[in-house]
């Protein structure tokens, strides 16, 4: 099998495809886009994302480009038949909670870390506001995992590869801790003690920065 390319960067949303492509097994190539100094907005890029915007995968033996984090673990899931759920009721409850994840955590994760940590100016209604949805977001993932082992059900699948790098990411960057949020904090213990999920963490390694 020709290696699947991976574009990406150090972020959650990248993190959730090279978790992804450490759970199936599938070999992949690795090609940072930097996103801070604007590669994503590159024609050669945009030719991949129209919507400019990392991970891309390209799957050259199949001759396929697929974009969107819930889409690319879709297919790899399909592609490998790891973590692809048995049953209908099993896949619709997958496709739920992935785009839960794209239309909920990640979104407003991403605004409270663009107005908490990038704004230059703290608009305090603006935080105020993203962490209280960020709450709520936690409360219903808390719920959810108090009656199941994992987000779509008992068995680990792309539902958590969806989520996962977003909850570490609110709990490392954003502050956002899980002591209200028992069934959450023990998903998320669970998750982080997988060496698919410790390496997919690791892509890409970047080149350090020469200092100033
Ligand atoms: N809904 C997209 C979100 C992807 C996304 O927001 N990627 C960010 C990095 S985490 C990005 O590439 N930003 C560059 C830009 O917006 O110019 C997905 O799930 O794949």
């Amino acid at each position: 099998m020709t290696p699947i390319q991976l574009y990406t960067y150090q972020t959650p949303n990248g993190h959730k495809a090279s978790i992804m492509l450490e759970e199936t097994g599938l070999a992949y190539d690795v090609h940072i886009v930097d996103i801070e100094t604007g590669e994503q907005r590159t024609p050669d890029f945009l030719a991949l994302n129209p919507n400019n915007k990392i991970p891309v995968i390209v799957d050259p033996d199949r001759d396929r480009t697929v974009v969107e984090s819930g889409a690319i673990l879709h297919y790899l899931a399909e592609r490998s038949g790891i973590l692809m759920p048995g049953s209908e009721a099993e896949r619709i409850q997958a496709l739920s909670w992935t785009l839960f994840q794209a239309a909920h955590v990640g979104p407003t994760l991403g605004q409270l870390w663009n107005y908490k940590i990038f704004a230059p100016e703290k608009i305090p209604y603006v935080i105020g506001r993203f962490e209280t949805e960020a709450s709520r977001i936690y409360r219903v993932l808390d719920g959810q995992l108090a009656l199941h082992a994992h987000i779509a059900g008992d068995a680990y699948g792309i539902a958590d590869v969806m989520t996962w790098p977003w909850i570490h990411a609110g709990l490392t960057k954003l502050g956002l801790a899980l002591d209200a949020t028992p069934a959450l904090a023990r998903w998320y213990m669970a998750v982080a003690a997988r060496p698919a999920v410790l390496r997919g963490l690791a892509v890409p390694r970047l080149p350090l920065r020469e200092s100033a």
